[in-house]
């Protein structure tokens, strides 16, 4: 940190102390851009800092539904968008019951290094609600979901902001939503993605995020004439992103062990493959938030209230959620000789463990580059809506594969150019924020 982005950062936290989790992003990113600031004095001289921490704009709504039983309930909706500068406002929608502005802010802010990162023209915005899907009938979700689109379609277009999926949003709600907008708006457009396949949606969407993170730890693995096949892979959460982690791992010939829910982790150590693979997707359907079901299914050992970082491996993706594994976790997995940890969650690291892994002799990648591959496939889709037209799964595949390459490489060049040799945090903060700071640069004061 220098004295800029210290004086930034303090005013940030006077005006907004409550919005722990957004400063923790900006922190994150922030530690790593000395050099560059002081590199290129343009950037402090235009307030570059100052322009990026406050987002284009922030929109929170009523979103009131009726529930099985007739009755009214409330919730708040959210849609921060951010930053522009490199194409339409893109990043999911999260329906949980832990969402804040602070929450939406936070992966705001993330997604618009992730979207700089991938070369492709997409800026950066995130949404969602406390509304809580657990539990809830498929009358209940599309009440919601349309009435949180009476709001939301004010706001976006297929050239604006462009929402997708996160956690507690998959193709259903993608459904529901897509088709309020539109009947509000009679346009059947690139509105938003993860979309059915059917009716706009592309090829691999759903495995992209999942297949990308793979991707990534593979091209890291090259660096070490290595691969996935016969590693041991510790795998946590049990939703979109873990299953096409866990999809891609069995295709290389990886063998993955666990997989972890709110209630715990199970440990299969004959992994986690064949039907299995499908059994997962049904727990995930039945809206369930246990993953004991598994255990109960296939009398595997299950950890009530563990995490998966105890289980030796060789190879850790965390792909639940924010804040999952601390400094302890860790510790635990490099004494353990764990070779990568790579990151399918977004910030599922905190502050100090990411600090104790950048400076562990590990492959360590952040979530912004390394699970940038849903968005990537979201642009895609994009792209093949604006075109009316639909790619082969074998082209999406090539063009995910490019994409999670380029991003490894400028990662690994851009920290090589610092003297930071594998350093894949400090890379993908310094070639994210350098993408974005030179657009507005070039495009003048917002
Ligand atoms: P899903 O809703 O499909 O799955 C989330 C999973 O994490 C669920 O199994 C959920 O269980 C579990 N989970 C939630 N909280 C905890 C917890 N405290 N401990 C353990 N498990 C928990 O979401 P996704 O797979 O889409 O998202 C997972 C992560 O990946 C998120 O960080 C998301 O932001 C990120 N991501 C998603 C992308 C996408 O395209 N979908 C793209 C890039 C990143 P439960 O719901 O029962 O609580
Ligand atoms: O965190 C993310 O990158 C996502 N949830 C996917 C965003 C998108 O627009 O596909």
């Amino acid at each position: 940190m220098n004295a800029y982005t210290n004086n930034v950062l303090k005013l940030l936290k006077e005006k907004y102390p409550w919005e722990k989790e957004y400063i923790q992003s900006v922190s994150e990113v922030f530690k790593s851009i000395t050099p560059i600031l002081n590199a290129k004095m343009e950037y402090q001289n235009n307030r570059i800092l100052e322009q990026l921490v406050e987002p284009d704009r922030s929109i929170s709504f009523r979103v009131p539904w009726k529930d099985d039983q007739g009755r009214i309930q409330i919730n708040t909706g959210y849609r921060v968008e951010f930053n522009n500068v490199l194409g339409p406002y893109k990043g999911g929608l999260r329906f949980h019951v832990s969402v804040t502005l602070s929450i939406i802010k936070c992966l705001g802010f993330e997604q618009i290094f992730k979207n700089a990162l991938t070369g492709l023209l997409i800026g950066g915005g995130k949404g969602g609600s406390d509304f809580n899907p657990r539990g809830k009938s498929d009358n209940e979700i599309m009440n919601f979901c349309q009435s949180f689109m009476l709001e939301l379609s004010k706001h976006i277009g297929a050239n604006t902001d462009v929402p997708a999926g996160d956690i507690g949003v998959g193709t259903r709600e993608v459904g529901y939503l897509f088709g309020m907008y539109r009947r509000i708006t009679k346009s059947f457009e690139g509105v938003l993605t993860g979309k059915g396949l059917e009716w706009g949606g592309s090829y691999l969407r759903p495995e992209a995020t999942g297949y990308g993170v793979v991707y990534f730890a593979e091209e890291m693995l090259k660096n070490i004439n290595d691969n996935i096949e016969d590693k041991l892979v510790v795998v946590s959460g049990f939703g979109n992103v873990a299953w096409g982690v866990v999809k891609k791992v069995n295709e290389l010939g990886g063998k993955v062990v666990t997989l972890s829910g709110p209630d715990g982790f199970i440990h299969d150590p004959d992994g986690i493959s064949g039907e299995k693979v499908d059994f997962m997707l049904r727990m995930r359907l039945t809206g369930n938030d246990r993953v004991k079901d598994y255990s109960d299914k296939y009398k595997v050992k299950f950890y009530e209230g563990k995490r998966p970082w105890i289980i030796p491996c060789d190879i850790a993706f965390p792909c639940a959620t924010q804040n999952e594994l601390d400094i302890n976790d860790a510790k635990q997995l490099v004494k353990n000789n764990v070779k990568c940890l790579v990151e399918g969650a977004n910030l599922p690291v905190t502050l100090d463990g990411m600090e104790f892994l950048e400076n562990a002799d590990i492959f360590y990648a952040p979530a912004k580059a390394c699970n940038a591959g849903g968005v990537a496939c979201s642009c895609f889709e994009m792209a093949q809506n604006a075109n009316f037209m639909h790619w082969t799964e074998d082209e999406v595949d090539t063009k995910l594969h490019q994409v999670m390459k380029h991003i490894h490489d400028q990662c690994y060049e851009t920290a090589q150019e610092f003297n930071k040799k594998g350093n894949y945090v400090f890379g993908a903060n310094v070639a994210g924020f350098r993408r974005v700071a030179d657009a507005i640069l070039d495009q003048g004061m917002a």
